[in-house]
């Protein structure tokens, strides 16, 4: 029986973390895809709370940083963090839509007031664990998770208070396309990543087993979900900005998901990266809302 849940759906409908356009009408896609009925379906309270409100006129900044649109990104992750916050104050379940990947540093620093070891899952093909000083694109999307650790440029340090998540309380699930700089970091801060190879060696049912028993063993006090829909090969998710072969397949994804429904320690997920215009017939966000049902309860019988 699936235990009820009050859920607030966000939206987020910025692209400046990255340079394809397009990514900011995710939120409508999945919207479009049906997300709301699929998990009402499932017994569950859903308020769609609308979209954060962003400014898609702010100039598109090139500055000398290797930091690009800094001062949009901040803005919207800002707004973003006050509005998570505020979700889990009331005592509902965020479900944030993006969007870029940068907004998971609103999202993490607006959990942050709430919990103080929280564990995070990284469902991506990459590890996001760029900074200015190793970014090969200036692309902030590339940076979230470096950031939420305290790790990156003071504008988006400072947005919450202090560093969001230990590095030893996060997985990383999927990745294969990992930077030099990111590599290194993951070594030097002992972060713990399955990448395909683990996962095609092990198989997923062991692999999530793994990292869900390793947070356990952290004592975490909640679980976010953060899910890059690039994590999935591209065959089932082509409405991304960053695809990369070889990726996780659908079904091994929905298993995922049902295993981490299964242990109910989920307390906040967020989906990024869906790009419509880059889509093939809203396949990426029906994908979305197929993964959500399977994190809220959804069973094949
Ligand atoms: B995504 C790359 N590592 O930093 C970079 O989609 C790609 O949020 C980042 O995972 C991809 O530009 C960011 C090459
Ligand atoms: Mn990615
Ligand atoms: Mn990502
Ligand atoms: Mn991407």
């Amino acid at each position: 029986m699936n235990s009820q849940k009050e859920i607030s759906i966000i939206g987020v409908p910025a692209d400046f973390g990255q340079s394809r356009r397009g990514v900011d009408m995710g939120p409508s896609a999945i919207r479009y895809a049906g997300v709301v009925e699929r998990i009402e379906a499932l017994g569950h309270i859903v308020m769609d709370e609308g979209d954060i409100p962003v400014d898609m006129d702010a100039p598109r900044e090139v500055s000398g940083t290797n930091l690009k649109n800094l001062k949009a990104v901040t803005e919207g992750n800002r707004k973003l963090a006050e509005k998570v916050s505020e979700t889990v104050r009331g005592g509902r379940f965020p479900l944030v839509l993006g969007g870029d990947h940068s907004i998971a540093i609103g999202t993490l620093a607006g959990l942050n007031e709430h919990y103080s070891n929280l564990g995070v899952i990284w469902y991506d093909a990459h590890t996001d664990l760029n900074t200015a000083e190793t970014s090969p694109s200036g692309n902030i999307h590339g940076m979230p998770l470096a950031v939420a650790m305290g790790l990156g440029h003071g504008d988006l340090t400072s947005i919450g208070s202090g560093p969001k998540v230990k590095p030893e309380n996060i997985v990383v699930i999927g990745a294969r396309s990992i930077d030099p700089g990111e590599r290194e970091l993951v070594k030097e801060k002992g972060i713990r990543v399955y990448t395909m190879h683990e996962i095609d060696r092990d198989g997923m049912t062991a692999i999530m087993q793994d990292a869900i028993r390793y947070l356990e063993d952290r004592g975490v006090d909640g679980v976010h979900l953060s899910l890059d829909l690039d994590g999935l090969d591209p065959l089932y998710t082509p409405g991304v900005g960053t695809p990369v072969q070889g990726g996780l397949s659908y079904r091994e994804s929905h298993l995922a998901m049902e295993m981490l429904h299964s242990v109910g320690r989920i307390t906040s997920a967020e989906f990024v990266e869906v790009n419509p215009i880059l889509d093939e017939r809203n396949k990426t966000a029906d994908v979305a809302v197929g993964l959500m049902g399977s994190l809220f309860g959804e069973t094949l019988i």
